[in-house]
């Protein structure tokens, strides 16, 4: 086991982010894809080690710096969680940007990033604000319904982001940071609705946020407020940069969003993304600009006398 893995963590909006800057796990030199399901298959000792308690905790979102295939890219990055691995991770990919800074290892301006869901690119403009370009994003399905024991019937949008994502604004709830516990019980409720009933978004991959949304309770001049759960049954502190991107293109193809027009979206906790929706080669890509700040710079001892080295 590599004894030398440095990590620097950072938070995006209240999300946190632990970049392995050093000693990360050897993958080979194939694309990100194919270096997630080595990390998956041989490694995920050091995933749930690093982000799951007692080193990490349930809301904690890894990312391991890679060196891109293509040289022409800042960098590769594969990111996971304390369920396992993400494809894409929009507060994560600001608080990278933010961390690759801190190491002097990019000046202000754009670069390009290697994820497994494709090559997404950022504008660096300051020490802690970030424009990220994601990947392209559509509507799936819209007003999928479906009916819920415990809940009766749920209608959202089924609609991609980097993940899948499953979009309810008709909920009933009041979505503020008192009410996260009904919160997490109600979208974990849909979640296994939705699995149980075989709805999923392409290829049978399985809708893995659940996202609400109201336009009540905002403030600093948000255009709505928003609660989403991770794969890992935890709550995203930042407005999700993959939900966020998910939203506007469902706003987009209502017409209610026009191009290069600024959307708010702010957390449950009160951060706020500005996200904008531009036609690029003919798709609908989103921009999310948001704020990270560095918190912490770790070297990781997994001693092998300690039984719950990697992770509870
Ligand atoms: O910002 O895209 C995001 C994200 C996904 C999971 C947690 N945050």
């Amino acid at each position: 086991m590599n004894n030398k893995i440095k990590t620097i963590d950072s938070h995006t909006g209240g999300e946190p982010t632990r970049v392995i800057v050093e000693g990360g796990p050897e993958l080979g030199t194939g694309s990100m894809r194919q270096r997630l399901n080595i990390f998956e298959k041989e490694f995920d000792q050091i995933r749930s080690g690093l982000v799951n308690e007692p080193r990490g905790s349930s809301f904690m979102v890894g990312a391991l710096l890679c060196e891109p295939v293509d040289k022409k890219h800042a960098a590769g990055v594969i990111f996971f969680n304390n369920a396992g691995f993400i494809g894409m991770c929009g507060h994560g990919l600001i608080g990278l940007a933010v961390t690759l800074f801190y190491q002097n290892k990019i000046a202000l301006g754009n670069h390009t990033v290697e994820t497994p869901v494709g090559v997404v690119s950022f504008e660096l403009l300051s020490a802690n604000k970030v424009r990220i370009q994601n990947v392209p994003s559509y509507r799936l399905i819209k007003e999928q319904s479906i009916s819920v024991k415990e809940l009766g019937k749920i209608t959202g949008d089924i609609a991609w982001g980097g993940n899948w994502f499953f979009l309810i604004k008709e909920h009933g709830l009041e979505i503020t940071l008192e009410n996260t516990e009904q919160l997490l019980n109600y979208t974990k409720t849909v979640k296994q609705a939705l699995a149980d009933n075989n709805i999923t978004g392409i290829n049978g991959e399985e809708i893995d946020h659940i996202e609400l949304f109201c336009n009540k309770n905002t403030t600093n001049n948000a255009d709505s407020r928003n609660f989403v759960l991770c794969p890992g049954n935890e709550y995203d502190r930042s407005p999700c940069g993959t939900g966020t991107s998910a939203k506007l293109a469902c706003l987009f193809e209502d017409g209610h969003l026009k191009e290069g027009k600024i959307w708010r979206q702010q957390s449950v906790v009160g951060s706020i993304f500005e996200g904008t929706i531009e036609l690029v080669d003919g798709k609908q890509t989103p921009s999310i600009t948001g704020n990270a700040f560095i918190t912490l710079e770790s070297d990781v001892i997994f001693d092998e006398d300690d039984c719950y080295r990697f992770g509870l």
